[in-house]
């Protein structure tokens, strides 16, 4: 299908490497988009062999040339067409990997973060007429907080803190630290990110490590969210130059406990003691116990399915979201609840699963009630319904 859909294109036709892609509706008009990111130019009869102390390495990014990432504006008829100049996304050159589309700034209109390898990372605003503005550096998630870009090897998005506003996690190179920014929301008219990695601890662990996938999943259906991450060397040589360092690493799963993340892989199961070199990480309550389950990519190695046997008693519903008018993924869609007097807040973002309060799709969502002492294991959810910026409009309950 990619040929008479117009995507053969998408990164592949040129000398380029796609390193990420997501679906989104960008104009919402029912129909879902593609955002791919691309890594940089790649030609083989020009590629030089790289080494550290005299070890075959792949090459830093930097010996190549940077390329621009494309977006595809599905045409409602099986087609795309390319819009990546129209839209302003062609105008930014980088090394794009982890990319993750969300409102950040909840104006119903769906955000592109890019983290960009050894550069600074790009956040593309939904201009709301077809094209985006690039406010990475204004925003504050360009670089970290001392002001260094980082290699940017995952990245996701969650209101971690619960405050309705979506947060992002990007995972780094060795000797960098995973980085936490608490959105602060749009503040003197400019949408705001403040690198909270230092107060919640949010990067503890991970300065030895490459980490990739990574995401903010309640485990345990307590209301809070835990922090799962991916981790393994890029260099499969890295062993033979460097001591401090292995090839296949183990994931991270914290907790947080009084705002802060706290280090509980060694707790939670053999799967979580596993070594391998992993990569990308998703999240989805496979065997449909209320319980979310995580699949990991390992390279070179089979993949890792872990299922969830947390012991908890605490409640949860799916609703299964239907776009009628909006596109039927519910891509982009904002669902709000409010259940045993607590705070009316969930939302979704982009396709997949959701949890109570956590913004990572929207095909099924799992809500817990809450009381003044927290979320609680018993109770009922009071009202559902599709939020005001569901895109943009019709839904089925
Ligand atoms: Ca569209
Ligand atoms: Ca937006
Ligand atoms: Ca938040
Ligand atoms: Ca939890």
């Amino acid at each position: 299908m990619t040929q008479p859909a117009g995507l053969a294109e998408a990164s592949f036709g040129a000398d380029c490497c796609g390193a990420g892609c997501a679906w989104l509706d960008y104009d919402r008009d029912g129909h879902v988009d593609l955002f791919v990111g691309n890594y940089l130019e790649f030609d083989l009869a020009r590629a030089e062999p790289c080494r550290q102390a005299n070890v075959p390495v792949y090459c830093s990014p930097r010996t190549y040339p940077k390329v621009a990432n494309r977006l595809y504006r599905n045409q409602g008829d099986g087609t795309f067409r390319d819009v990546s100049g129209p839209s302003g996304i062609g105008r930014h050159r980088g090394y794009a990997m982890g990319l993750v589309c969300s409102d950040f700034d909840g104006d119903g209109w769906t955000d592109v973060y890019v983290g960009n390898d050894v550069m600074e990372n790009f956040l593309f605003r939904n201009r709301q007429d077809g094209t985006f503005e690039e406010i990475g550096l204004l925003a504050g998630v360009a670089v970290d907080q001392y002001g260094e870009p980082q290699g940017t090897m995952g990245a996701n998005a969650g209101d971690y803190d619960g405050d309705g506003r979506f947060d992002l996690i990007v995972t780094d190179y060795q000797n960098q630290v995973n980085t936490l920014y608490r959105n602060l929301g749009s503040t003197h008219g400019g949408l705001l990110f403040e690198d909270v990695t230092v107060p919640t601890g949010a990067g503890a662990g991970s300065r030895p490590l490459v980490t990739w996938g990574c995401g903010f999943v309640d485990f345990d259906n307590d209301g809070v969210r835990e922090l799962f991450t991916a981790a393994g060397h890029l260099q499969d040589t890295v062993e033979q130059y460097d001591g401090s360092s292995t090839y296949r690493q183990r994931n991270l799963l914290f907790r947080q406990e009084k705002g802060r993340f706290v280090d509980i892989t060694t707790d939670s199961g053999p799967p979580l003691l596993r070594v391998e070199s992993s990569r990308g990480a998703v999240f989805g309550d496979l065997n449909n116990d209320g319980r979310p389950d995580v699949v990991v990519l390992n390279a070179r190695s089979r993949p890792t399915l872990m299922i969830n046997e947390t012991a908890t008693g605490n409640h949860w519903v799916t609703l299964k979201l239907v776009g009628t008018r909006s596109n039927r993924s519910a891509v982009g869609a904002v669902v709000r609840v409010t259940a045993g007097g607590g705070r009316p807040w969930m939302k979704c973002g982009r396709a997949g699963v959701t949890r109570a309060r956590t913004i990572c799709g929207c095909t099924s969502v799992w809500v817990r009630t809450r009381s003044s002492n927290g979320w609680r294991s018993a109770g009922r959810m009071d009202r559902s319904k599709c939020g005001p910026t569901w895109p943009p409009t019709g839904c089925s309950e």
